[in-house]
């Protein structure tokens, strides 16, 4: 099996061969190192972000690791240990009203479903009246909110507007997320939580889902 440490360097180097051959290598070890994978996954992702920080990656590159380690997780998922397996709650992620940005959203997405949760994704450019119907009918209490412009600001307040003229405001926990969500933005929008590590993300809306 191959280690942690070349399973993060293959993914930091974006090498789609390695990845999806360590995928399957762990599959064919009945999901030996399988949680290994997943580590890699994630701590190289962060690399993948510093580098196109630094202008080494662009945004090609980030949307190409986005979906490398969607793919990866699709191979290995049965494997994972725990609560990996079976969906722990379910929840809506989608990228808010005016937005069009969603490769975070779909890296959060990824991680979410490697973590246990069953995401109903609503895409971006989202209607905060769509989402409030969405959660109405499939009986969702899980809300996870993108956007990375400013005014993703305002969308995510407009949202959480909505959920309150809907009278569902007090059934729901509301996560936000994205370059310009700090504490100070949460408080504006009015939501219950904001991360922008998608492990934290995940251990919020893990934590909600066993409540
Ligand atoms: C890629 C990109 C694009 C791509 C988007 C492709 C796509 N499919 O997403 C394209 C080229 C289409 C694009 C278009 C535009 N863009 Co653009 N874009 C970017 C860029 C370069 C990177 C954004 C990104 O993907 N970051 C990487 C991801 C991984 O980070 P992230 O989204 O923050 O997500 C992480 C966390 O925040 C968190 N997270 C994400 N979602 C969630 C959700 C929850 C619930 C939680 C808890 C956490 C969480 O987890 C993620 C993983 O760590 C940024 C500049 C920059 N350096 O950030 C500009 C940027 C965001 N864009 C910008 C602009 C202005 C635009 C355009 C308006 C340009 C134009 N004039 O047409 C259009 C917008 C159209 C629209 N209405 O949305 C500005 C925004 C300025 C502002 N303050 O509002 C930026 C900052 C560039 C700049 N410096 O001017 N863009």
């Amino acid at each position: 099996m191959m280690t942690l440490e070349k399973m993060r360097e293959a993914m930091e180097e974006l090498d789609e061969d390695v990845m999806i051959q360590a995928a399957n290598d762990i599959m064919a070890a009945q999901g030996e190192g399988a949680d290994l994978c997943m580590q890699a996954c994630q701590e190289g992702l962060e690399v993948v972000g510093r580098r196109f920080e630094d202008g080494e990656y662009f945004v090609g590159d980030l949307v190409f690791a986005g979906e490398l380690m969607g793919r990866v997780m699709d191979i290995i998922r049965p494997a994972l240990s725990g609560d990996g397996r079976e969906s722990i709650g379910k929840m809506i992620l989608c990228t808010v009203k005016g937005d069009l940005h969603d490769i975070g959203k779909n890296i959060v997405r990824a991680m979410l479903e490697a973590g246990g949760l069953e995401v109903l994704d609503l895409g971006i450019d989202v209607e905060p009246e769509e989402i409030v119907q969405k959660a109405k009918e499939n009986g969702i209490t899980i809300i996870g909110l993108s956007g990375v412009l400013t005014l993703a600001i305002d969308s995510m307040k407009d949202t959480v507007e909505a959920f309150k003229a809907a009278g569902l405001r007090e059934g729901v926990h509301i996560i936000v997320g994205g370059n310009p969500v700090n504490a100070e933005g949460c408080s504006f929008i009015g939501a219950d939580a904001w991360a922008i590590l998608p492990q934290e993300t995940v251990r919020i809306c893990r934590e909600w889902a066993a409540a």
